[in-house]
């Protein structure tokens, strides 16, 4: 319909689905969904509004909103095993953000992982309202890429936070759940885990749970879960013996704190993730992510790249590209690969020597080609295909001048429009990307 109605967001929507189809996506927080997940968010559900919880609505008309938002609260409770989840933040960082509107008072100290370091926005980021609200002291990675647990206990014991988060967006290593809860429990705080990147694997037990360990956990659920965008925020045994109403202040932090209506479509479809992600298929799919992520470490390794931490324990990789072509070449590596249909994101490194926003890093994963159907045997030409693409930029070196940055990086791509060596690999990339579907195979 919307083809014949609206023909420029459908042929939109088309030339996404091609890009989607024709490329090797990477970037680690991504995946594709299944046609069952999509059914809901393509759904009626989306017309109903529903302010506040099952049999406690503001609105008339809930009783089958009612039966589903139950539904995928219980689900997501036996999934991770938690006694109390609230399945209606609109995402990741409503969900982060609700959870220090449930335990904290403005101003208040508060400890994550610095952003530059593979922490998240919402865990203290100076440019967050996080730190804008909350007193934020941020702990960091060593060089290895490791978090500095000795630096961590220092922060913790001089400003007494009152949230401590773990968790990530760019980290190669099993979050350190066990020594966070030390810190936490030695200070009073409440420890809270972001497991969004890897909610999947510990679903798929192919990460350490959280749940013995933090009070609060929060998860999107679009990543390595392979739900809707979305987020929940679960509160732990732990949790509830800490503060027996630590579930009713996350749920009021929510609703009415932070957000309005649930939104009824995106709840439904998160219902139907978590039911797929109890079945043994998404048990091998989430060992199979790690699997692929290890294989493709060593095979860019053998390619001649350097990696931080030389090597992943989970789905996620960083190439540290200052050895292959200085500081700040993330951006010229990301457009590189990107003309060849390899899609992942220009990524801080631990103790970045270039900036922000002219990182030295590639941070890329495995969740959206695990669900194509890849495999270990298939990891040695996907690194193949980067390592080639890396070599053939690998002379361009970014100014040190911050100012001379921006004009380098047009002529760069000026430069490399129609490389040849570049179209060639392009149209590898293209041929192995046709042979898997873009739909979950396990
Ligand atoms: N944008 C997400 C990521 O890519 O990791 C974090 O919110």
């Amino acid at each position: 319909m919307l083809q014949k109605t609206d023909k420029e967001v459908y042929d939109l929507i088309q030339k996404e689905e091609e890009r989607q189809r024709d490329g090797l996506e990477m970037i680690p927080s991504e995946n594709y969904t299944s046609a069952e997940v999509r059914e809901c968010l393509g759904s009626i559900l989306t017309n109903k509004y529903s302010e506040g919880y099952p049999k406690k609505r503001y609105y008339g008309g809930n009783e089958f909103i009612d039966e589903i938002e139950i539904l995928a609260q219980n689900r997501a409770k036996k999934l991770f095993d938690v006694p109390h989840a609230n399945v209606q933040p609109y995402s990741g960082s409503p969900a982060n953000f609700a959870v220090y509107v449930a335990v904290c008072e403005p101003g208040d100290s508060v400890m994550g992982l610095n952003l530059p370091d593979g922490g998240h926005l919402t865990h203290g980021w100076k440019a967050s309202a996080t730190a804008k609200f909350f007193d934020s002291h941020p702990y960091h990675v060593k060089p290895d890429g490791h978090v500095d647990i000795d630096e961590a206990w220092k922060i913790a014991k001089e400003y007494k936070p009152k949230l401590i988060w773990a968790g990530a967006t760019a980290y190669m290593y099993q979050y350190e759940f066990e020594k966070f809860a030390e810190i936490a429990d030695s200070v009073g705080a409440y420890f809270a885990t972001d497991i969004a990147h890897v909610a999947g694997l510990v679903a798929a037990g192919s990460h350490p749970s959280p749940v013995p360990y933090a009070h609060i956990v929060t998860t999107t659920t679009h990543k390595t879960l392979r739900g809707p965008r979305g987020g929940m925020i679960m509160v732990t045994e732990k949790g509830l013996a800490k503060d027996p109403d630590l579930g009713k202040k996350i749920d009021a932090a929510i609703f009415p704190g932070i957000q309005g209506g649930p939104h009824n479509h995106q709840t439904a479809a998160i219902a139907v993730a978590l039911e797929q992600a109890m079945t043994p298929a998404f048990k091998e799919y989430g060992q199979q992510i790690v699997t692929n992520a290890k294989a493709l470490a060593e095979a860019l390794k053998k390619e001649g790249l350097t990696l931080v931490g030389n090597g992943t324990e989970n789905h996620l990789i960083l190439i540290n590209l200052v050895p292959l072509m200085g500081p700040g070449g993330g951006a010229l590596a990301e457009h590189a690969l990107g003309l060849i249909n390899i899609t992942m994101n220009k990524n801080t490194i631990p103790a970045e020597p270039a900036s922000p926003f002219f990182p030295s890093g590639l941070r890329l994963g495995t969740p959206t080609l695990t669900t194509r159907g890849m495999k270990e045997d298939d990891m040695g030409k996907v690194a193949h295909w980067i390592a080639a693409a890396l070599h053939e930029i690998k002379d361009y070196h970014m100014p040190e001048e911050k100012e001379a940055r921006p004009k380098y990086v047009k002529e760069f791509k000026e430069k490399i429009e129609g490389n040849a060596n570049l179209m060639k690999l392009r149209q590898e990339v293209i041929a192995f990307a046709h042979d898997f579907p873009v739909e979950p195979t396990l």
